[in-house]
């Protein structure tokens, strides 16, 4: 008697242990929901959509993942996507940098203005020691960090003219998406920044309640930006937000092992496809995607390295102000992996 009351403590502390050392994988659900500020029209959510394909395909079905693309599980709050994510009330995400930042202080990294001069310093962030540092900071924020993707180099764009110095930007109402170190970069710039939603940003542009914008060429031309008055774009390159595919903890506790490889796996491999189509028609010597906005009776501006110096220079309090912020040690590391990066 009194050893069998001993065994079964012994069983319940056992059982207890392991319930808290590893949580026992609940049910797979039918369908799991992933979050995306933009659909498969655009080379953001074709990599959700490639992700969620090679889940199904590789997993024989038993993960099947729906697209929720325009943040629609939070009627467009893009800016609470993170926390959303966090709390269960998403299950899966590709996310851009930026709508994370307010939760994540140090993905502001990738928005201070002209910290990356081209895709090898971003792929020199991404692939090496930050891209790895900002993935633990993702973990321990409690969210399960899988690949990186890419939305892009974000070019500005106007109604009202060609953009080529600091002092062209005075006045104009140009819509930032909402992280306050975009206030600050286009507020030293002279222009007046504006926070909204992209779903909020499309009809303010179509009826002229702003003048201008930065995103990504890719997502200009998929959303057709030049019949909403955007005649002008400026090639200024002076922030690009990586994405990055993620789960929720639990969701991720709740699969097997091999599952969770390949939901990896299929997230990297996803990743790898949508920067490759995120930077088609502008890796190319002619440009095609620029030809083509030309063609569309948008003057495009490239800058001359003296022209573009003019802006670095202006927006410089803004960099040093939010090296600080992010935290310097990470922006040191930043800093010295663009310096040491390979063409
Ligand atoms: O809102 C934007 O500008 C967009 C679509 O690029 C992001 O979600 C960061």
């Amino acid at each position: 008697m009194k050893r069998k009351n001993f065994l079964g403590l012994a069983l319940a502390a056992t059982a207890l242990a392991f319930s808290v050392a590893a949580p026992a994988q609940t049910a797979y659900k039918s369908e799991y929901k992933m979050s995306l500020v933009l659909g498969p029209a655009y080379p953001w959510g074709k990599g959700g959509e490639i992700w969620a394909n090679l889940v199904k395909e590789r997993t024989q079905g038993r993960i099947n993942i729906k697209l929720y693309p325009g943040v629609s599980l939070l009627q467009g709050d893009q800016t609470r996507e993170f926390s959303a994510i966090r709390q269960g009330v998403i299950d899966l995400a590709v996310g851009s940098t930026i709508n994370w930042s307010p939760q994540v202080k140090e993905l502001n990294l990738f928005s201070l203005p002209f910290l990356m001069p081209d895709y090898a310093a971003m792929d020199a962030l991404t692939q090496g020691e930050v891209g790895k540092e900002i993935f633990k900071i993702i973990d321990k924020a409690g969210v399960m960090p899988l690949a990186w993707g890419e939305n892009g180099y974000r070019e500005i764009s106007n109604s009202k003219l060609a953009i080529k110095k600091p002092e062209d930007l005075k006045g104009l109402k140009i819509r930032v998406v909402g992280s306050p170190l975009f206030l600050d970069t286009f507020t030293a710039l002279g222009a007046n920044p504006t926070q909204m939603s992209w779903a909020d940003a499309q009809p303010a542009l179509a009826t002229s309640a702003v003048d201008g914008q930065e995103n990504p060429i890719a997502i200009y031309t998929a959303a057709k930006l030049h019949t909403m008055a955007q005649k002008y774009v400026t090639m200024w390159g002076y922030v690009a937000d990586p994405l990055i595919f993620v789960v929720n903890k639990d969701i991720w506790a709740s699969w097997t092992p091999a599952d969770q490889a390949i939901v990896k796996q299929a997230a990297v491999d996803a990743g790898k496809q949508e920067i490759a189509i995120a930077r088609k028609g502008l890796v190319e010597a002619d440009k095609p995607l620029l030809k083509d906005i030309a063609a569309n009776g948008v003057t495009v501006t490239q800058l001359s390295p003296s022209e573009r110096e003019a802006f670095v220079k202006a927006t410089r309090p803004v960099y040093d102000k939010w090296k600080n912020q992010i935290g310097a040690n990470l922006v040191n590391t930043a800093e010295k992996s663009i310096a040491a990066r390979k063409p």
